[in-house]
């Protein structure tokens, strides 16, 4: 009730974490950062977090498969990978943290999942997709989210709506609600997506007014998770991070529907592409 509504996304950003500004500087000024998801069917969530993490400014970018036969092309060569099991073990080495981009919902996922929560200490963590799935329906998971103290969810309508019990239908007629609900359900930053993406911190919340519906396909969300993940990895606190995030995510949509004259056919690939130069334009 007592929430603030803020309109401008890019108040005091902290660019300065994104300058490659000094001579003297090298990769592991940037952040290096872990992907975990790429389950059986889902690998192109992963490499598509990952790529778009790269794209964004991450120093390193390791991915944790889920998927034993999850093997690494050279269609991006520049990504590394290692086993969930080995991340976690080593996670001091990570900057920041994602999972969930085609995690999906096996007894592997919620193992991974828990481990994770019981290791990540101070470190920061994004939570997308198919690990709000699991938050929602594993209570001990959800107690040991609420605990984590730097984190940032990034649900989608329907996955909003699983995590609050509700349908589809009652978040998008309350997002407002929906999404202080959430907020004070998991005791994070929140960012419910769909068009006029939400973002709250507290009691802040911000509206997005980039975007449209180019992004009404697979694979969207997951360049989003891998273009925050990379701030969070360079340095930007959690809400800076959602805020220029989702709203250069949003803006390279738009770039690109009047580059070619139209909605269709735009790809998560492309957005990642275009969010890396739109970085460039801001920094
Ligand atoms: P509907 O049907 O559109 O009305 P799921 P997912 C609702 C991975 N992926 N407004 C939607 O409603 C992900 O990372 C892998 C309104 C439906 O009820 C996950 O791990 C890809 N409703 C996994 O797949 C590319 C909205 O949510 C439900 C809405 C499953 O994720 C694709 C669908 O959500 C995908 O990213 C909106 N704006 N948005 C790959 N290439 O490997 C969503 N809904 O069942 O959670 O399915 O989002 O595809
Ligand atoms: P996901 O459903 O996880 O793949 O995420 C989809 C991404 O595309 C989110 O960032 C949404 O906010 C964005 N998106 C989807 N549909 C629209 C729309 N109609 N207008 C603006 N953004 C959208
Ligand atoms: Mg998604």
């Amino acid at each position: 009730a007592n929430n603030k509504i803020e309109f401008n996304l890019l108040d005091d950003i902290p660019y300065q974490h994104l300058m490659r500004s000094k001579f003297n500087t090298s990769k592991g000024n940037y952040g290096t950062v872990a992907i975990i998801g790429g389950n059986q069917g889902m690998h192109g969530a992963l490499y598509l977090a990952g790529k778009a993490a790269l794209l964004s400014g991450a120093g390193k970018v390791v991915l944790g498969a889920l998927d034993n036969d999850f093997t690494l092309n050279f269609n991006t060569p520049e990504l590394m990978s290692q086993s969930p099991k080995e991340i976690i073990q080593n996670i001091q080495a990570f900057d920041a943290i994602a999972i969930g981009p085609g995690l999906g919902q096996d007894d592997k996922a919620v193992k991974i999942l828990n481990k994770l929560l019981d290791n990540i200490e101070d470190s920061k963590l994004l939570v997308d997709a198919d690990a709000l799935n699991l938050i929602s329906t594993n209570h001990d998971l959800k107690l040991k989210f609420r605990e984590v103290r730097y984190k940032i969810i990034t649900p989608h309508p329907g996955e909003a709506a699983r995590i609050l019990g509700v349908t589809v239908n009652e978040v998008q007629d309350n997002r407002f609600m929906s999404i202080a609900d959430l907020t004070d359900k998991l005791n994070s930053v929140t960012i419910l997506k769909g068009a006029g993406t939400l973002i709250q911190s507290e009691k802040n919340i911000y509206i997005n007014s980039t975007g449209n519906p180019a992004l009404a396909n697979a694979g969207q969300g997951d360049t989003l998770t891998g273009i925050i993940v990379a701030l969070l990895g360079q340095g930007m606190d959690l809400l800076s991070a959602s805020r220029f995030g989702v709203f250069i995510h949003g803006l390279a949509a738009t770039k690109l529907v009047l580059s070619r004259r139209g909605f269709n056919g735009i790809l998560a690939s492309d957005v990642a592409e275009e969010a890396s130069k739109l970085i460039n334009e801001y920094v």
